[in-house]
């Protein structure tokens, strides 16, 4: 498998020839300290030079790199090709926040969430559209495992998602339903997916590229939650003519989403952002008067879920900015 996807990543690089012994690729698995970078022959797998091994400057899967030998079939990675964009998180970590590229050059953000097993997490779903529309990636809603039945809580949340103006497609790995209808929409892209552990990512991702060598976990009957067998990002080629790659992540319980203006936090808001102008200024979108989110949920305009979620997000930035101070600066 490791020729195949290097052979096809490297066949949409431009293949520049860069001169003095180096070669252009593409990072397909970060591994820690080490890299795999697909180029033209096959995959190398390396180090980097110490320079980009700062935490937002590391090699991150989706990166366009230079490579050279140093010998022993291993490379080092001399040099990152400016990103069109890159996939960012930020959790606290020992009291502090750590930020995070998680992919770079992404097209869109397949949300996995599931119908049932593990049970859908709007608030992670939430999180996903924000940090998408914020890094400028275009989200799409999967609603996997639909052989399964549907839980009503699961229905109002999928409800609770149609305001957005965004491809929500429906599948099942079991019965094969809407495996077609993702195809077309991830062809030619690159697309990152991102849910629970458990959802069936890894699932589609075989379907998606061919590649049965993917390990995919079993749901413990005990907690009906998956278990974390995909333990690294990886790019993989589709099966298409068109081209196109995913990104298989390890699974997620949380998202952290840094520090975010109110302004970009509503943009991951799209149904609550039309709501238009409160009348107070700092208007808190709670008891105010002439809170326009308020409204347009009173009117049936925007499901009530999505302004708690947005308040429980905006209250909840206070503590991952800095942790039981408040939030500074703002
Ligand atoms: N019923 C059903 N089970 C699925 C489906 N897709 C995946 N699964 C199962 O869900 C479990 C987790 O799948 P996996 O792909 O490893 O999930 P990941 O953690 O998101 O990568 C495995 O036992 C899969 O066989 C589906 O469409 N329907
Ligand atoms: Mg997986
Ligand atoms: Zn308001």
């Amino acid at each position: 498998m490791a020729a195949r996807s290097g052979q096809q990543a490297a066949s949409t690089l431009q293949q520049r020839a860069p001169g003095n012994g180096r070669q252009r690729g593409i990072v397909v698995q970060a591994l820690g300290p080490q890299w795999v970078v697909a180029t033209g022959d096959g995959t190398v797998r390396c180090v980097a030079r110490r320079s980009l091994r700062r935490a937002l400057e590391r090699p991150v899967v989706g990166d366009l790199v230079e490579i050279e030998p140093i010998g022993g079939d291993m490379g080092c990675i001399v040099d990152v090709l400016p990103r069109k964009n890159r996939l960012r998180r930020a959790d606290v970590h020992r009291g502090g926040r750590r930020e995070q590229v998680i992919a770079a050059n992404v097209d869109q953000l397949l949300i996995v969430g599931s119908t049932t097993e593990p049970p859908l997490n709007p608030g992670l779903m939430d999180r996903y559209l924000v940090a998408a529309w914020r890094d400028g990636i275009r989200p799409i809603l999967c609603v996997s495992k639909v052989d399964l039945p549907m839980s009503a809580r699961a229905r109002t949340i999928l409800e609770s998602f149609g305001g957005l103006d965004i491809p929500i497609v429906r599948t099942s790995a079991v019965t094969g339903a809407g495996l077609e209808d993702l195809r077309v929409l991830l062809e030619g892209m690159t697309t990152v997916l991102a849910g629970l552990s458990g959802t069936g990512k890894t699932t589609l991702v075989r379907h998606l590229t061919g590649d049965h060598s993917l390990e995919v976990g079993e749901i413990s009957a005990a907690t009906g939650r998956g278990r974390h067998v995909t333990t690294s990002a990886r790019l993989l080629p589709l099966v298409s003519s068109a081209g196109g790659y995913v990104i298989d992540l390890p699974g997620q319980r949380v998202f952290g989403l840094g520090d975010l203006t109110e302004e970009d936090l509503l943009r991951g808001f799209p149904d609550l952002e039309r709501a238009g102008e409160c009348r107070l200024p700092g208007c808190s979108h709670g008891s105010e008067p002439g809170c326009a989110l308020v409204a347009a949920v009173e009117r049936g305009l925007v499901p009530a879920r999505r302004l708690e979620a947005f308040r429980r997000i905006w209250k909840n930035l206070e503590d991952e900015v800095a942790p039981g101070t408040g939030r500074p600066g703002r």
